[in-house]
């Protein structure tokens, strides 16, 4: 393929929120083009591109999907994508293999909260847009609204577009600014040429012909342009003056034939634009032709537009589909699309050179003279990137955006020269898969062919490393076989090239999700792909049938590589657990694994909600918990079995803003901590003031601005000297980050203990190091070696060498029990949020043990290895000090936008109440019934959400949910009524409900507990049960004891034993388990044959001739029975009675 054949392709994908019709618009696009794959009748209603059965069933587009269409002598590669949030990732792949984007607006509903993510998505991908406003037909017939309110309602849409984009543009405009005026040396280099060449001029402008109108169901559309050259001979204009005049502000002067502004023309306010008067005003009187049955001015129309449209369908009865004939002939949707995606959307070799930056972004590196030859040929490969080379002796470069799995019975049997395939073995190895995966790619540089060997590289390659580590992200694959893809059908060929979007099979054992392929090693990998959200639905998976637990991980493996977006992971329980990104495709991800690839029944959890445990702290300003570590000798205090360590623990909060930096900042902090220190002379002052692209730089100062930030909102009232001092004891505490935790980088800080003066002959600290505050540059490395130089010379004076070197020792033994403490808190075993923990172990020598040359840490006492002994009464104490500082519970909140009709408000308000949301914005949408509410609901109420909306509101409104962010849920949970005040109110605590936060973490509980075994559905309310007694003694247990479990002892006699393993599972649901053991015999002190005699026995338990039979009777009655012997059975006389007996029981 030349350059002139290259630059006839265009590859473009269809975004836009959900049911804003890309798919109906697909159809139409396929059934224009003509290959015979789809009839024009059929187009709109087949939705072609939706051929899932899960999609056709459910009416939406769940993936991303691609076909090549052929246009005049272009060929089209068409991406259709869904619009739903819980298939977001689609669009990002979608994008990444694509150069232009048709982003649609139904232009009833406007913009949406998805309308902006493809928006972004198209920009950061640097796509060229074009909008398209579908839906025109309703707001003629529905909205019933006038050619001037329709054109009002347009222009608006367009404006609101408009603006997204150029709020993208100044971001990027600031971000370049920014990197300027930060920037060494004030220069301008080539990239940062284009904010400057940025004239503020709209994207979308239908003058410029890059913005269509078109109802994709009836198969019509136009441009500005189509009506300019209706118009120009009958107006005497020329095109492009029609084309400038027929949006905005500019009127037809009838009388002069003049083009005039607002001024020119008389009619004052009446007057219409050139758009209303002559493309709306034409459009609604045909449908109101049609509508009406008027067949005269459907005739005049055909007529003046010589259309040719069978008198059948004119004849038609439904005015609907008169409507469809003529308008479809008239103005050709597929034809009016198609053409303006050949006009205004680049070729690839032009939207590469643009794109390039994007995709292989220029690397600094310094080059110290070694690894030239690789520098030059990645130069060469980003080269013919750019240039979008296609000649034999290009290097080969795609990109593959995601896997997917297609039924072998599905791939053509024949090969692009007739020869019979797929015969050969499966890819990935178990050869009872009926599924094999193709990479959705597209060639960026080269010729791909049949049966070429090429180099997998994985995000993380980089060609001037070699060596062990970096094989792993190398890999050399065959391509088994190339398609061009059909949407659901495959077109085998023998060679594809540059430009082009393929389906490749071969590559199923090599890629997990994407990958760069590459026929050189000396190649960058390409940039990440973007993704709006993240999966946060986690479900816990295991098979009906425990033997199938095989066929369930293997299909669970099937699925982590055929959904992009799905993570499948082992939790630290052992549950299998699938993280989906929302309901919708959690369902569709069990379907999957159901009827694809486990093929077993499985039982799906509800949600796994994750918290966090926190703790109210003294008060709100974070400023006063800091006294607490300056000299408050409120602590908890902890004694290893064998009394040789006093471990005390203080806990305190941090500052909201640092926790939230350091939650964010995991992965980075994770590359320092275990990387290399930084050397750093600079003091902490001057890290304030200075910024520079070196990440660990940017996180301690964003760490610095956190805290400064928070005390200038919290201390209002206090003099400066207080902030001053403020701030430097914070800056201090930075200095003394010993570890994070949980796993080493989680949003709680252990602090280094002061070991000044406290150790003495008899006892001795358990000294910390600043690690973390080292690794981050808090701490100046060489000072830190001096000073621990110096304790280190210092330590035989106070206390005797061995213990010291004993107390070294156990160093990690505090920090893992801080570890383990973070990582599982006392409410829930959740982990601890925005916690800092001082901890002072103090050991003393043992008295038993003082010979000084044995290392005292390893030999084990009677009660264990000291070290865990010590490591167990950190992780208490830590665990201790929460529960004693007010401990809250921290929920995960989805953001959430509702539209609704005015009409289903009430319901609307109702559900959102019942799901504990906050309301954070309601408007109604200018000219249009719609209600659009902004809200907080919390992650553990969102289950189910969605549909109850749907019930409620009768389908009328739709939500769509984004995790947001964590917050602390201010109730106690342990919360009794104490004051006169709230008993009064909540009444004296033993009939008080359980407030919310209290109800989650037993949520949580008894997920714990259900996990150990198989889950029972309960056949009783939870409230009358023993269940809930059973819960509260286990919470209570637990958070004394810091484990989930109560352990009860107790004697059942064995004559009532029979079963009672499964009662208690039933009444427990299955949490609860017993073990038996046969223990004595004991005497039963019941009289087996009592009567009741004395006038008490009588009045208490009647005459004897009603009364039920002792245990110890009925036991011996039993035994009598089994064995033969005669039993007493009484005739009763009174049934009635009997039955009354029975019920009492
Ligand atoms: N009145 C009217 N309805 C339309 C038009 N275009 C599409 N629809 C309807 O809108 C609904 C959604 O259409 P789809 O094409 O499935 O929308 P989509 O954008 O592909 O939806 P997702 O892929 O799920 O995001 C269908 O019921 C269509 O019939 C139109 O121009 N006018
Ligand atoms: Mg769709």
């Amino acid at each position: 393929m030349g350059d002139s054949e290259c630059r006839k392709v265009r590859n473009i994908c269809i975004l836009a929120h959900v049911d804003h019709g890309k798919t109906t618009l697909a159809d139409h696009l396929i059934a224009g083009a003509g290959s015979g794959i789809l009839h024009p009748k059929q187009a709109g209603r087949l939705r072609f591109m939706d051929y899932l059965d899960e999609e056709q069933r459910r009416a939406i587009t769940m993936k991303s999907s691609s076909i090549a269409l052929r246009y005049n002598e272009f060929n089209i590669n068409l991406i259709d994508s869904p619009g739903h949030m819980d298939f977001c990732s689609e669009v990002s792949t979608a994008a990444r293999l694509s150069d232009g984007a048709l982003v649609l607006v139904d232009a009833v509903e406007g913009v949406h909260i998805q309308t902006h993510a493809v928006l972004r998505q198209a920009w950061i991908e640097k796509l060229t847009p074009c909008l398209v406003l579908n839906k025109i037909d309703r707001l003629i017939s529905e909205l019933k609204l006038s050619p001037m309110e329709a054109y009002n309602r347009l222009q608006r849409i367009v404006h609101e577009v408009n603006g997204i984009v150029s709020g993208y543009k100044s971001e990027k405009y600031l971000s370049d600014v920014d990197m300027i005026l930060a920037g060494p040396t004030g220069e301008m280099g080539e990239e940062n040429q284009e904010f400057i060449e940025d004239d503020e001029e709209d994207t979308f402008q239908p003058q410029k012909g890059n913005v269509a109108f078109v109802c994709a169901l009836d198969g019509w559309g136009f441009c500005i342009t189509e009506f300019a050259d209706i118009y120009a001979s009958k107006l005497g204009a020329s095109v492009t003056a029609l084309q400038k005049a027929l949006w905005g502000p500019r009127y037809f002067n009838s009388k002069t034939k003049m083009i005039v502004g607002k001024k020119g023309i008389s009619g004052g306010s009446k007057a219409r634009p050139m758009f209303v008067q002559f493309v709306l005003e034409p459009l609604w009187q045909v449908y109101q032709a049609a509508l009406d049955g008027d067949k005269a001015m459907l005739e005049k129309v055909i007529k003046s537009f010589n259309l040719s449209v069978p008198s059948r369908e004119l004849q038609n009865k439904d005015p609907k589909v008169v409507l469809q004939a003529v308008m479809s002939r008239w103005l050709p949707l597929a034809d009016t699309v198609l053409s303006m995606v050949v006009k205004c959307m680049p070729d690839p070799i032009t939207a590469q050179s643009i794109r390039i930056a994007r995709l292989l972004p220029k690397r600094e590196v310094v080059d110290d003279g070694t690894c030239q030859d690789v520098l030059a040929e990645a130069e060469h490969v980003r080269k013919c990137v750019e240039a979008c080379d296609s000649s034999l002796e290009a290097p080969c470069v795609a990109f593959v955006s995601k896997m997917f799995a297609v039924p072998i019975k599905m791939l053509p049997q024949r090969g692009p020269h007739g020869e019979i395939m797929n015969n050969f073995a499966e890819e990935w190895g178990a050869s009872d898969s009926d599924e094999c995966f193709l990479a959705f790619a597209r060639i960026f540089s080269g010729v791909l062919s049949l049966g070429q060997r090429i180099n997998v590289l994985s995000a993380l390659y980089d060609p001037l490393k070699k060596g062990e580590g970096m094989q792993k992200h190398v890999q050399e694959a065959e391509l088994q076989s190339l398609y061009l893809m059909m949407g659901q059908g495959l077109k085998p060929v023998v060679t594809a090239k540059a430009g082009n979007v393929v389906a490749i099979r071969g590559l199923g054992q090599h890629i997990l999700k994407s990958a760069t392929l590459s026929s050189t090693r000396n190649c960058w990998p390409f940039s990440s792909m973007v993704f709006q959200v993240s999966p946060t639905l986690r479900v816990a998976i295991e098979p009906s049938d425990p033997a199938d637990m095989g066929a369930l991980m293997r299909g669970l493996r099937l699925l982590n590589r055929a959904d992009p977006f799905v993570e499948v992971s082992v939790s630290a329980r052992g549950e299998q657990v699938l993280a989906a990104a929302g309901e919708v495709h959690l369902e569709r991800c069990i379907k999957d694994l159901k009827d694809r690839f486990a093929r077993v029944n499985m039982e799906v959890s509800p949600p796994l909600v994750s918290y966090k445990e926190t703790i109210e702290g003294e008060g709100s300003n974070p400023l006063e918990n800091l006294k607490l570590l300056t000299g408050s000798s409120e602590y908890v205090e902890k004694t290893t079995p064998n009394g040789r360590c006093v471990v005390r623990v203080q806990v305190m909060e941090l500052p909201p803003a640092l926790t939230k930096v350091l939650d964010e900042s995991s992965d980075l902090l994770g590359v320092i901590i275990e990387g290399k220190p930084v050397q750093r002379n600079k003091s902490l002052e001057s890290l304030r003031t200075t910024e520079d692209d070196n990440p660990i730089e940017a996180l301690t100062k964003r760490m610095v601005d956190a805290i400064d930030s928070e005390i200038k909102s919290g201390t209002k009232e206090i003099d400066n000297d207080k902030v001053e001092k403020y701030k430097n004891l914070w800056l201090l505490l930075l200095q003394r980050i010993w570890a994070l935790g949980p796993r080493q980088v989680g949003p709680n800080i252990l602090l280094v203990p002061d070991s000044k003066g406290r150790d003495d002959a008899s006892s001795v600290l358990v000294p910390g190091s600043c690690y973390v505050s080292e690794r981050l540059g808090f701490v100046d490395i060489s000072n830190a070696k001096i000073m621990e130089k110096d304790t280190a010379a210092e330590a035989p004076l106070g206390a005797s060498h061995a213990l010291y070197k004993e107390a070294k020792s156990l160093s990690s033994s505090v920090v893992s029990g801080f570890q383990f403490a973070t990582a599982a808190g006392p409410l829930c075993d959740e982990p601890m949020w925005g916690l800092a923990f001082l901890v002072e172990a103090n050991i003393i020598p043992s008295g038993a043990l003082s010979d000084e040359s044995e290392p005292l840490t390893q030999q084990p006492d009677q009660y264990g290895v000291f070290a865990g002994q010590v490591m167990t009464a950190v992780k208490d104490a830590c665990r201790t000090a929460v529960l004693n500082k007010k401990p809250r519970l921290v929920e995960a909140m989805y953001f959430c936008e509702l539209n609704t009709p005015t009409e289903y408000l009430g319901p609307m308000y109702a559900v959102l109440a019942r799901r504990r949301a906050r309301i954070l914005k309601e408007e109604m949408q200018e000219g249009s019934p719609l209600f659009t509410v902004h809200a907080y609901v919390p992650v553990a109420e969102s289950l189910g959400f969605a549909d109850e909306l749907r019930r409620w509101t009768s389908g009328a409104s739709s939500a769509l949910l984004l995790l947001s962010h964590w917050e602390v849920l201010s109730e106690d949970p342990f919360f009794v009524p104490k004051t006169e005040e709230e008993i009064e109110e909540f009444g004296d605590g033993s009939s008080v409900l359980h407030n919310t936060a209290r109800k989650l973490i037993d949520a949580v509980l008894i997920h714990r507990c259900k996990v150990l075994k198989r889950t029972y559905t309960m056949a009783f309310p939870l409230k009358s049960s023993p269940y809930k007694r059973w819960l509260e003694l286990l919470c209570k247990e637990k958070m004394q004891e810091g484990s989930p479990l109560f352990t009860v002892h107790a004697y059942v006699p064995v004559a009532k034993s029979f079963g009672f393993a499964d009662e208690l599972w039933r009444w427990t649901s299955g949490a609860s388990s017993v073990l038996l053991l046969l223990s004595h015999l004991e005497v039963l002190s019941e009289d087996p044959f009592f009567v009741p005699k004395i006038e008490k026995e009588i009045k208490e338990f009647g005459d004897g001739s009603s009364v039920i039979p002792s245990i110890a009777r009925k036991l011996i009655d039993a035994v009598r029975r089994r064995k033969g012997l005669s039993v007493e059975d009484k005739v009763v006389p009174h049934a009635t009675k009997q039955r009354t007996f029975f019920r009492k029981v």
